[in-house]
């Protein structure tokens, strides 16, 4: 094992969960990690963008194919049953990950995006009106920022925008001058994908509801690294995207409180979404049916419920406790490599790590990586006022999941060393 820290599962009082599970066991899990690209050894760093799959992600999503394949809600034949048995148990186990509640509040979506423009339509149609106010931060991903403005710009309503400092991280006084009674909703990321800032989110939550403010929690970033526990926020909606969390693309989740999805109207009609249909008038189906309209994405579903049960078995607290060891190995190895400067350096962060390197544009830092098999993300990271806010137009950016090493942290300094060779 490459590292000091052994993945140990959740309760090691318990004999068959005693299995200290080592890194590299837990690579064999991954089959895309044993490639090798342009000749070398793949070094996959570029978990914010999206994670590998498990075998057990890809056997589920294969056996979904070859024998259980039908569509959900609707046959009385045995493959339909089978396959809304199936969807139904990934909503309870997404539910029970998240800790929410009631299933009647997890609703499939395409992913986070899809879930924030999901609140956007319907909660922000329905609640704004002019000169009404929307917060979100400065360290937003657009997906964040995006819908917020459309739908202020088609209700006359303002973006209000918390500012970060230097270190990346959320100003709570600035936030609190913000909320004020023309405040309709906060909607605030969880996790920083551009800089990996951990939010003080369940202090930002309390400060709107003072105000009876409604909190959205972008949790892209955070569902892959973090516990999350949606009653002991206390948020209003969270959202997150499944080909983060180690499962397929395509499908992601909207948590909402069930007193607010069942006063807010649909985002899409369609089949599913309705219990009946005339000419003169429809009647909305229940939660959380009434937001899935059409043919959802059962696969996805599944194989995002299967992904969720490979991660419990180490336990997400594990797991985090190994990829911060991991960042606090990687830190001071990139940061004292002349010229690298980081951006984003909150006390709390998940395991991201973005830079600049002096003279050299980010994107030519990542081409020479690939070049050495190390995958990172360069760019503006769809968080283009993040970029502003540091003045630089790109970064690159390392991203750590629980299934790298320190050996590839090692490869990463030495490519950057090669960088800069090739450079001077
Ligand atoms: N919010 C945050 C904080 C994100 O990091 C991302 C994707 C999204 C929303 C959108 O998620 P999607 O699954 O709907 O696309 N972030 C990134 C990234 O950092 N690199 O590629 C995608």
């Amino acid at each position: 094992m490459s590292a000091a820290v052994e993945i140990l599962p959740p309760d090691t009082r318990d004999e068959s969960s005693r299995r200290a599970l080592a890194v590299h066991r837990v690579r064999e899990d991954f089959p895309i990690l044993s490639q090798k690209v342009r000749g070398k050894p793949l070094v996959y760093l570029d978990n914010a963008a999206t994670s590998q799959k498990p075998q057990a992600v890809i056997e589920a999503l294969q056996r979904y194919y070859a024998v259980e394949n039908s569509n959900v809600h609707r046959g009385i034949h045995l493959l339909s049953e089978q396959a809304t048995q199936a969807y139904e148990a990934a909503r309870a186990r997404v539910q029970r990950f998240v800790n929410a509640a009631s299933t009647r509040e997890i609703i499939f979506t395409r992913g986070t995006t899809e879930s924030i423009n999901l609140v956007a339509a319907s909660y922000g149609r329905r609640h704004l009106q002019p000169g009404d106010e929307v917060i979100i931060s400065w360290m937003e991903h657009h997906s964040n920022i995006v819908p917020w403005q459309m739908l202020c710009e088609e209700k006359g309503a303002i973006l209000r925008v918390v500012p970060i400092n230097d270190d990346g991280e959320f100003l709570l006084q600035e936030y609190e001058k913000l909320l004020n009674p023309r405040t309709r909703l906060v909607s605030v990321t969880h996790v920083s994908n551009a800089l990996g800032t951990i939010n003080p989110i369940g202090e930002i939550i309390a400060m709107a509801h003072r105000w009876d403010v409604p909190v959205l929690v972008d949790g892209a970033q955070a569902a892959p690294h973090l516990p999350v526990d949606v009653q002991a926020l206390d948020c209003d909606f969270y959202a997150f995207s499944g080909h983060k969390l180690y499962g397929p693309t395509g499908i992601g989740v909207l948590y909402g409180k069930a007193r607010l999805l069942d006063a807010m109207p649909p985002y899409q009609g369609g089949g599913d979404m309705i219990r009946s249909v005339t000419f003169e008038k429809t009647i909305y189906n229940a939660l959380p049916y009434k937001f899935e309209a059409g043919t959802p994405n059962v696969a996805g579903a599944i194989g995002l419920g299967v992904a969720i049960e490979y991660l419990e078995q180490f336990g997400l607290e594990n797991l985090a406790a190994y990829e911060h060891e991991l960042l606090s190995y990687a830190t001071p190895a990139i940061s004292r490599i002349p010229g690298v400067r980081l951006i984003g350096t909150a006390r709390e962060k998940t395991s991201v790590l973005s830079f600049v390197l002096d003279g050299v544009h980010p994107h030519d830092v990542g081409t020479i990586l690939d070049r050495e098999g190390i995958a990172i993300r360069t760019g503006h990271h769809c968080a283009q006022p993040v970029m502003d806010r540091f003045g630089v137009p790109a970064t690159a950016r390392a991203s750590f999941a629980f299934y790298n090493t320190r050996e590839e942290v090692d490869a990463l300094v030495a490519g950057i060393h090669k960088v800069i060779e090739v450079f001077s």
